[in-house]
């Protein structure tokens, strides 16, 4: 197994790459230069390994036999839970319920929690810049239910309008649903402020955390919030894997949204009772090595510091909105300075469609996003279809910034002929 880094005062991108298999290969023949993190970030060699390592010697199901390898798996995955709570700062390792990713965690809250508390004319109160996995659940749950879904806006910057909340958020708001940061713009959104003004009406709050929690350090106590789902496979974790935070007495008053093994305690011919939380959701056998690495990701991550990924990333961010002045014909959207706003990029080549952008951009092995990001109300909002989008973490360098300006200097050299 390689050896785990050592807890940094400031972060190195260039000693972090090294544990990196992936940037030793090529894209047409040129050094890979990955800033599609927003999508899914790459996974060190420690998570890679943890996988391996439990195929090879620990691989068995969970919760069902007495024999040794079940024993180890057992431990090992609740132990994943343990970290993932320590992480958020979670009272209990009780309150993480393991999913696939933050979208079926938030499915999660639509079907356990929404079905079951929602009645005819309630509102739900969302923002225009979610991603499609904190918007389409509600919709899904408008038509069942007959409630209605609210929107609170963005200005031309891409900040949220607070000045909406109060009209917004009134008793009739059951759910309020915000995402920390922007996939999009970056901004990162006061949530507390909202939560706040949530919990004055006795709504529930639920914090999409997909974009936030690889990237700055999360307390679900201090924010007060009541669910929060994120996705592993953001944060170096494999795909496959991500939790819901939910407040334990939430879990506890919730039924359980998939039906099966695992999530019982007995089962007669008649009824079923459930087992104690977290497994009452998760039911079936769970995506055992993916969790256990998800753990791995996480003390990775922790070795690194979440305060030091996140210093990084604003000198990153400061650097990259310094460099897109020099460019001419360049629509950059978001917030105009770092403050409260993730190293994403998202922008347009006046006259260039964004995949040709990206086109462009892989051909000098640079891998970009681009598309509507599943955000296309906040897109219709910002007047724009699609748009190429870079996002960095914690193995990006200010170097890899110089060569994507330079290559979209080329891109518009080319395209404008
Ligand atoms: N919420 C936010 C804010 C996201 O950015 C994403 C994924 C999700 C939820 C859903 O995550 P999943 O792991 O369940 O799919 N965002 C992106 C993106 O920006 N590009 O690809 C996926």
């Amino acid at each position: 197994m390689a050896a785990k880094p050592e807890v940094c005062k400031e972060l190195n991108p260039t000693q972090v790459r090294k544990d990196f298999p992936i940037f030793e290969r090529t894209i047409h023949g040129k050094p890979l230069i990955y800033l599609d993190n927003a999508a899914t970030t790459q996974r060190p060699r420690q998570v890679i390994d943890c996988l391996k390592n439990f195929y090879e010697h620990m691989n068995a199901n969970v919760h069902r036999a007495v024999h040794t390898l079940s024993y180890e798996a057992s431990c090992a995955y609740e132990e994943a839970h343990k970290k993932v709570a320590k992480f958020i700062g979670a009272k209990s390792w009780r309150e993480v319920v393991f999913t696939r990713n933050a979208t079926e965690s938030m499915n999660v809250v639509a079907y356990a929690w929404g079905l079951q508390h929602l009645q005819p004319d309630d509102e739900i109160v969302v923002t225009i810049m979610e991603h499609h996995s904190d918007i389409v659940p509600w919709f899904m749950l408008r038509k069942m239910k007959n409630i209605s879904v609210k929107f609170i806006d963005v200005d031309d910057q891409g900040h949220l309008r607070l000045d909406q909340l109060k009209t917004l958020i009134t008793l009739k708001t059951k759910l309020v649903g915000i995402t920390h940061a922007s996939n999009v713009l970056g901004t990162i959104n006061p949530v507390e402020e909202i939560i706040a003004q949530a919990k004055k009406v006795g709504a529930v709050t639920l914090i999409d955390a997909a974009q936030s929690a690889p990237h700055i350090p999360i307390d679900v106590q201090k924010l007060g919030c009541d669910f929060l789902a994120v996705s592993g496979h953001k944060m170096l974790a494999p795909t496959g894997i991500g939790f819901l935070y939910g407040r334990k007495e939430m879990l506890e008053a919730m039924n359980p949204f998939l039906h099966g093994g695992d999530m019982i305690n007995t089962v007669t011919t008649e009824s079923a009772t459930f087992n104690e939380l977290p497994w009452k959701f998760e039911a079936g056998t769970p995506s055992i090595a993916d969790g256990i690495a998800l753990g791995v990701a996480i003390d990775y991550l922790t070795n690194l510091g979440l305060e030091n990924i996140y210093q990084h990333e604003q000198k990153l961010l400061e650097y990259a909105l310094d460099k897109f002045e020099e460019l001419d014909g360049v629509q950059l959207y978001g917030p105009h300075s770092a403050v409260n706003r993730l190293a994403v990029l998202s922008f347009n080549l006046e006259g260039v469609h964004p995949h040709d952008v990206a086109s462009h951009l892989d051909s000098e092995g640079i891998a970009v996003r681009s598309g509507h990001h599943c955000a296309q109300p906040l897109m219709h909002r910002l007047g724009m279809d699609n748009t190429a989008r870079a996002s960095c973490y914690i193995y990006n360098t200010e170097d890899e910034i110089d060569a994507l300006v330079e290559a979209l200097k080329r891109a518009q050299k080319l395209f404008r002929r």
